[in-house]
């Protein structure tokens, strides 16, 4: 069962399930609740505390789920509230906590409301709940104004009005078929508090909020020009991080907190400044948002140090836990990240345009050290789904398989994110893997490499000096120690490419992300070492918990 610790959010391991790749139940190679159900088991004996669940609402799959037709129902090629339901009560008994993905930027194009909006035609009240506006240009032409979509072209789509004419643009900061809602709207702030109620009347623990960091858009809509986010303030950016957002916020607290015990929420909000991020956790909105910067961080110890520092501090001064996350369904997995033997130094916006020589090798090594940096920080872990069985990005889907939207929407020059999206491999050594039934009738949505057979689960279960069992392990001793809390880190005398810091209790961490072995502060026992210790000495790219 799960435990009564109402602040058990506060330290947490979550475990991330991208559900369309994760495992399929009815054998049409989607991913899907009834294959959810079939591997809890497996996140439970990892260690866990709670899983995260990417979108699983009704939706066309135009971005994979997250263009959302309504909240109050599940998708039918992912099962039935039923069997959602039964999820729910399956995870709880055994101990795991479930959060749900919710997207209050936009919705599906094909949302009632959006559908109504096009019919009911300009200034009218339809069209008030998502963004239209008429266009520049002698004949409304061009785009209300410059602003780019996340997914490459402009943020804006011209629709055909009820007579055949072409007429005004709606927002879209995303793909077209995912129109921006305007929360200037009363109904929008409605809409989303009833699906907030809808999943937790059904014993959702929590939500994890899509783009927390837009929402509003700026009065009179302006030019974005040269402005870059956040780097540039006091210049306001006219569609990230508006202040109006936090009131949104207040709003979810208050009835999260209504509940017994009180639901949470984690903010996926790309706001690259400690300081603006600490906004979004203040003591009556969010209880996290995840620390991106962590992700971003080069495979080099100043810079993590910087990060790490950065964020606790941040944290303490609202009081909220710092979260850490190496990897998730929109960025290259960080096996592949920390494999580049020149790139891995550099900071990357993107995650994913990683290119160049790589050693698949180092890059799990690297992988095991950072888990126990990771696991070591205090405050709330996530994981995605595969990288307890150390997989690596797939960097060669052919051109013809890609789905993502990123791919068209870029003219086809940047592949977007289904390297990180791939069914699992669970068993055997051919695709499907086990990630279907032996009966499919379909095969996985996109094709598994024969390299995965290197990395099914089943092989790494039982197999000492696995990457699965490192997992376990490492989260099995973390348990151990998560509940002493604090909210910060002791940093001891190292040499400058090495990590050494002390937890509030008596764990010590040391990385070395230098390229010569280094020396162990003074310990009475080793804990855990990523890599065997030589003479006393952490190896390169290798990790260890001591205690002092
Ligand atoms: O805006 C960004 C950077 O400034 C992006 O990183 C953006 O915030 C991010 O891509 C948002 O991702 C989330 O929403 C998308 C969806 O495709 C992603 O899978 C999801 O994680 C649209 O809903």
């Amino acid at each position: 069962m799960i435990s009564n610790d109402p602040q058990w959010w506060r330290s947490a391991v979550v475990y991330q399930v991208y559900i369309r790749s994760f495992a399929d139940g009815n054998g049409d190679g989607l991913g899907d609740i009834a294959g959810l159900r079939s591997k809890l088991a497996h996140i439970a004996d990892l260690g866990a505390d709670a899983i995260w669940i990417n979108p699983w609402y009704p939706s066309p799959q135009a971005d994979a789920g997250y263009d959302v037709v309504t909240y109050f129902d599940v998708e039918p090629k992912f099962g039935t509230m039923a069997e959602a339901e039964a999820m729910v009560q399956e995870a709880h008994a055994l101990g795991l906590r479930v959060i749900l993905d919710i997207v209050p930027n936009h919705s599906s194009d094909q949302h009632p409301w959006f559908q109504a909006a096009l019919a009911a035609g300009p200034g009218s009240p339809e069209r008030e709940r998502f963004v239209f506006r008429d266009g520049k240009g002698a004949n409304g032409e061009l785009p209300p104004n410059d602003w780019p979509s996340c997914f490459g072209g402009p943020a804006w789509t011209r629709v055909a009005e009820a007579d055949g004419t072409p007429g005004q643009w709606y927002l879209h900061l995303f793909a077209p078929e995912q129109p921006d809602r305007n929360w200037e709207h009363a109904d929008t702030w409605a809409d989303y508090e009833a699906a907030l109620r809808f999943w937790f009347d059904r014993g959702v623990d929590g939500f994890r909020i899509d783009v927390a960091h837009s929402l509003f858009k700026a009065p009179g809509l302006p030019d974005v020009g040269d402005i870059r986010y956040v780097a540039d303030e006091p210049r306001q950016h006219p569609f990230w991080d508006p202040d109006p957002v936090h009131d949104v916020y207040r709003a979810w607290r208050r009835i999260a907190d209504s509940y017994d015990p009180p639901r949470i929420f984690v903010a996926e909000a790309w706001v690259p400044k400690p300081d603006r991020l600490a906004r979004y956790v203040r003591p009556d909105e969010l209880h996290t948002t995840f620390n991106f910067d962590f992700l971003r961080s080069a495979w080099r110890a100043d810079r993590f140090r910087t990060v790490i520092d950065a964020t606790l501090a941040e944290h303490a001064a609202v009081g909220a836990p710092a979260t850490w996350v190496l990897s998730n369904h929109d960025v290259m997995r960080h096996v592949s990240r920390y494999a580049r033997l020149s790139q891995h130094d550099r900071p990357s916006d993107q995650l994913r345009d990683f290119r160049g020589e790589y050693d698949l090798d180092l890059g799990a090594r690297r992988a095991r050290a950072a888990l126990l940096l990771t696991m070591a920080l205090p405050g709330v872990a996530y994981m995605y789904m595969g990288e307890e069985m150390g997989l690596p990005e797939v960097e060669d889907l052919a051109p013809e398989v890609l789905q993502d939207p990123t791919w068209q929407r870029s003219g086809y020059t940047d592949p977007g994110r289904d390297g990180c999206r791939v069914p699992l491999p669970w068993s055997g050594t051919a695709a499907p893997f086990g990630f279907s039934p032996e009966a499919a009738t379909a095969s996985p949505w996109l094709p598994q490499p024969s390299m995965y057979a290197r990395y099914a689960a089943d092989g790494q279960r039982g197999v000492e000096d696995s990457m699965l069992e490192w997992y376990r392990s490492v989260l099995a001793m973390r348990r151990s120690f998560a509940g002493q809390g604090g909210s910060a880190v002791e940093w001891l005398p190292s040499a400058d490419d090495v990590l050494a810091f002390r937890r509030d209790g008596d764990v010590v961490c040391v990385v070395n992300f230098g390229d010569t072995p280094a020396t162990l502060p003074p310990h009475r026992e080793t804990l855990l070492a990523s890599a065997p210790l030589v003479d006393g000495m952490l190896a390169s790219d290798a990790a260890v918990w001591l205690r002092a």
